[in-house]
């Protein structure tokens, strides 16, 4: 019995420790991916110790209840519940599960959370390409319509997402966030991006031939170099619409 609970707690180390050297996601590109992240490893720390549980106990009924030499016609002992362990056996599970699910819609409120400020840009989905709407609350102009996404860093953007065609999911794996076009109604999804770079977005429903091609960079960069992009395309725009839009 000293043998395997030492096993098992050697076992339950081992796992913990390869769960911090694994690296499972792409980079943490925002503040929802941290919360995300750090709920996912909790949720892998609190199931190894049940895993080692669950694997030593399958492993002691085997060895030492399997059948020996001349048992082949005998039939176990005529046993009928067990109240106390009955009991033990949903209310640990209870406990658990309800406290993970606890934890997991404390991190959710909390990626959705309205912040003061926050900035409102379009997503369309359509076969089988994006577009981004950035309307004159942040252009300070115009509305513009890109096929590029600019972020600026450390400002919270609310995405409003419309399909006009399929369903589509826009996938920010950077973000750890995704949420379905779907057509006829406006989804959304908040995100915080903190960390300058850029990062792949995927469109991640299988929408039709060119679903594999549905993706796009997102790019986050400083507020100057953001207002400075919009500048640039809302000239580039008026451009094109003055000498008779000869870009299409
Ligand atoms: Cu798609």
């Amino acid at each position: 019995m000293a043998v395997a609970v030492i096993t098992a707690l050697i076992a339950i180390a081992v796992g913990i420790w390869l769960s911090y050297q694994i690296h499972w996601f792409p980079v943490q590109a925002s503040t929802q991916a941290k919360r995300t992240d750090h709920l996912y490893h909790v949720l892998v720390i609190a199931t190894i110790p049940i895993f080692v549980l669950v694997v030593s106990v399958i492993l002691y009924c085997v060895w030492q209840f399997r059948m020996k030499p001349g048992e082949e016609l005998k039939d176990g002992p005529p046993i009928h519940g067990n109240t106390r362990l009955e009991v033990f056996w949903t209310a640990l599970p209870t406990v658990l599960l309800l406290s993970m699910v606890g934890y997991s819609f404390v991190v959710l409120a909390e990626n959705e959370k309205k912040p003061a400020h926050e900035i409102q840009i379009g997503v369309t989905g359509q076969q089988f390409f994006w577009s981004f709407q950035y309307p004159p609350s942040v252009t300070g102009g115009a509305e513009l319509n890109s096929y590029e996404l600019y972020l600026p860093v450390n400002e919270t953007v609310h995405f409003n997402m419309r399909s006009k065609d399929v369903i589509h999911a826009f996938w920010i794996p950077a973000f750890r966030l995704q949420e379905d076009l779907v057509p006829g109604i406006t989804t959304h999804y908040r995100a915080t991006p903190d960390r300058i770079g850029e990062y792949p977005a995927v469109c991640n429903l299988l929408c039709g031939v060119g679903h594999s091609l549905m993706r796009t960079t997102v790019h986050v960069v400083t507020p100057a170099a953001f207002h400075a992009w919009i500048k640039s395309q809302l000239s580039a725009s008026t451009a094109s619409t003055t000498t008779g839009g000869a870009s299409g």
